[in-house]
C-alpha cells in the first residue's frame, strides 16, 4: 500500500473558526476526517501533520525520506515565501502535489506566485477539501 504523507501549514489548524467566506464553515477536524476517508477508499495510507513552524515543516519533509511514496502539501502562507520548504522537496525528491483551498490566482497579488509550485508535480487551487481528494488520485 503506497504511503502519502499530507502536511498543512500555519493557520490551518484555525478553518471553520475564521474567514469561512474564504475558506468554508468545516474544521480542522473535518478536513482530516475528509483526508483518511478518501485515503480509505482509494487504498492509500495517510499521515497528516499540521504545523506553524516552518522549521518543523522541514523536519518533516526530510523525515519522509524512505518512508513515504509521496507527498500533499498546503504550505498555507509559507507557500508564498519559503525557498527552505522548496529546498527540502527537492531535496527528498520525492512526488508532490501542492493543494490550497482557494484559488491563490484571484485573491491578492502576493499570493500568486508559489515557491512550491516550482517543485510540485501538480498544484490544486479553489477546490476545497476536494482538493486533497483530488491530489490522493495523483498517487493513484
Ligand atoms: O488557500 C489556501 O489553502 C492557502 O494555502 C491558505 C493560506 C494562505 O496564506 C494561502 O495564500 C492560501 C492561509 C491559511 C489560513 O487559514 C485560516 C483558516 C481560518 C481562519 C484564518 C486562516
Amino acid at each position: 500500500m503506497k504511503k502519502i504523507l499530507v502536511i498543512n501549514g500555519p493557520n490551518l489548524n484555525f478553518l471553520g473558526i475564521r474567514e469561512p467566506d474564504i475558506y468554508g464553515k468545516s474544521t480542522y477536524a473535518d478536513l482530516v476526517d475528509s483526508i483518511n476517508k478518501a485515503a480509505v477508499s482509494k487504498g492509500l495510507e495517510v499521515e497528516i501533520y499540521q504545523s506553524n513552524h516552518e522549521g518543523c515543516i522541514v523536519d518533516k519533509i526530510q523525515e519522509a525520506y524512505n518512508h513515504f511514496d509521496g507527498i500533499i502539501i498546503n504550505p498555507a502562507a509559507y507557500t508564498h515565501t519559503s525557498v527552505a520548504i522548496l529546498d527540502a522537496l527537492k531535496a527528498v525528491g520525492l512526488p508532490t502535489v501542492e493543494v490550497h483551498l482557494s484559488d491563490i490566482n484571484s485573491r491578492e497579488e502576493f499570493r500568486k506566485f508559489s515557491y512550491i509550485s516550482l517543485y510540485a508535480a501538480k498544484t490544486i487551487c479553489g477546490k476545497g477539501f476536494e482538493g486533497y481528494t483530488e491530489a490522493l488520485d495523483f498517487f493513484l
